[in-house]
């Protein structure tokens, strides 16, 4: 049987694809230990410098497989799930010191949905549907549904959509600015591929930096952003990558940044 996850490690970067097409690449204990061990399998590796996570077979992701937890005995407890496995995803893709593109290309629903939303830039294929689908089956929305969203869309949008579970197109989410971009289904893999290279080529110290500048902006005031922005900058002017950039510029060249900190 293939596994739950596959990675594919190519030059600089590396493909996650999550791999149970036949539940629409639901999440049980194997997929998730699966992802976590590539996760900290890519922290790790200096030589990979971008990830992307995609969803084997015609949906990105639905959420906790309802299979699985049906199949366990006595009253759930849902938060010990999500203290093992969920909440240390979501910390994992926002923590990573490297960019994490998603291409969701198909149904992304309930912890599936806010997967996808806590990485770092997020492509669509057309046919993609965004589903908060708790409140369907008497759930709330977890894995940040209450967090990124009503950043990303503002409180009116995305508390419809928890309280509904309506289906979301991914042309709404583009147009309301819940994703980056749409993409047509055929071309979303090498548009993802062609994104997710490009992250791998540039100064990747810096890109960690502007991305734990955006993690703390939700909870910073303007003045601990600014601060913090400062001592951000302070320390990637002394990164080889900012002179090889700025000599670059002068020279009227393409930079070769390396991704090292020093
Ligand atoms: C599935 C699933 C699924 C198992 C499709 N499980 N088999 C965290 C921690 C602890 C506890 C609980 O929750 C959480 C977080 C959560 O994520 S809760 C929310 C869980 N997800 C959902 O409620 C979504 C359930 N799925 C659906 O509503 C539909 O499948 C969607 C709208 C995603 C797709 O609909 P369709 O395109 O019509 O596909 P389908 O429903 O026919 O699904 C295809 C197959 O995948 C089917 O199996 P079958 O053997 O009949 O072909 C489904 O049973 C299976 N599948 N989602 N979450």
């Amino acid at each position: 049987m293939e596994p739950a996850l596959l990675v594919d490690r190519r030059d600089g970067w590396t493909t996650l694809s999550l791999n149970r097409p036949e539940r629409l690449n639901a999440f049980n204990e194997e997929l998730h230990r699966l992802l976590a061990t590539a996760l900290d399998d890519i922290a790790a590796d200096e030589g990979c410098r971008a990830v992307l996570l995609t969803g084997a077979g015609r949906g990105f992701c639905a959420g906790q497989d309802l299979a699985d937890l049906a199949s366990t005995e006595g009253p759930p407890d849902f938060g010990a799930t999500i203290d093992a496995f969920y909440n240390p995803l979501v910390r994992r893709i926002r923590g990573l010191r490297k960019p994490v593109v998603c291409a969701v290309n198909g149904v992304a629903a309930g912890a599936g949905a806010n997967i996808a939303l806590a990485c770092d830039i997020v492509l669509a294929a057309r046919s993609a549907k965004f589903i908060q689908a708790f409140a369907k089956i008497g759930l709330v929305p977890d894995s940040g549904g209450t967090f990124f969203p009503p950043r990303l869309i503002g409180d009116a949008r995305a508390r419809a959509l928890a309280l509904l579970g309506t289906p979301l197109s991914a042309e709404t989410a583009q147009a309301w600015g819940l994703i980056w971009r749409v993409v047509d289904d055929d071309a979303l893999i090498a548009e993802a591929e062609t994104l997710v290279a490009h992250l791998a080529s540039q100064p990747t110290q810096a890109l960690a930096w502007i991305k734990e500048a955006f993690n703390a902006s939700a909870s910073h005031d303007l003045d601990a952003q600014l601060e913090m922005e400062r001592d951000l900058q302070r320390k990637a002017g002394r990164t080889p990558d900012y002179r090889e950039g700025a000599r670059a510029f002068m020279e009227k060249r393409a930079p070769r940044f390396t991704g090292r900190a020093e």
